[in-house]
């Protein structure tokens, strides 16, 4: 079976992307096979660039296809903030969502989205980044443990109960991730189809 990296030290992610690839033809390789990898620098000014830092760093150290996720969640009424900044706006899940609703008290705009940038590598080079968002409001208070990060504090439009809440069947279809995921999945299948029919490989 094919192989590919995917290049997150985020467990519960990973839990996300290898539930979401589960029907692939592909071994979902984690980054705890390599003990000595990197930490990879995310220097990037958007998520596509930071998914494609991770994804090379990724790709070349193994040398397998690799692909990475870069994700956050963006606030409107705090300039799209912490986006790429999420996973460093504090040094804990429950520090980010005090953080978050301090910045926002008194605030009428509870508008934001999830937003996940998916990069695939091979051979040194990205061949594609793929972005998937879910649109939402930030709520007052933390409901729900499901998930992770900012789950408890993110109520997706259509629905009266936060990622925290819903069900991890329900986040995984509806997600920033998910759709992503798809795009990047529906990409490989069309490139896969082309390839057999312009060669028959
Ligand atoms: P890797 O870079 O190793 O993949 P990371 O957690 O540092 O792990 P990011 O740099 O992409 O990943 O930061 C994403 C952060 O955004 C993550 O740590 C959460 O705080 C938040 N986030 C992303 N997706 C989320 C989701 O589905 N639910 C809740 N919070 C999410």
């Amino acid at each position: 079976m094919a192989q590919i990296v995917a290049a997150t030290n985020n467990l519960k992610k990973l839990t996300e992307l290898r539930k979401m690839l589960a029907d692939q033809e592909v071994e979902i390789i984690g980054l705890d096979r390599y003990k000595n990898y990197p930490e990879v620098e995310e220097t990037g000014a958007t998520f596509e660039e930071n998914a494609s830092q991770k994804a090379l760093a990724a790709n070349r150290y193994t040398d397998l296809p690799a692909f990475a996720d870069d994700s956050g969640l963006c606030v409107e009424a705090l300039g799209d903030e912490p986006g790429i900044h999420s996973a460093r706006y504090a040094e804990n899940d429950a520090a980010r969502i005090a953080k978050l609703l301090a910045a926002l008290q008194g605030q009428d705009n509870r508008r934001a989205k999830f937003v996940c940038v998916i990069a695939i590598a091979f051979n040194g080079e990205i061949i594609e980044t793929f972005r998937g968002e879910v649109h939402g409001v930030i709520t007052d208070v933390p409901r729900g443990s499901n998930g992770f990060g900012y789950d408890p504090i993110f109520m997706p439009d259509g629905y009266d109960r936060t990622f925290g809440e819903l069900t991890a069947e329900v986040k995984d279809k509806i997600s920033h991730r998910a759709r992503a995921v798809k795009a990047a999945v529906d990409f490989v299948e069309d490139e896969m189809s082309s390839c057999f029919d312009d060669f028959g490989c």
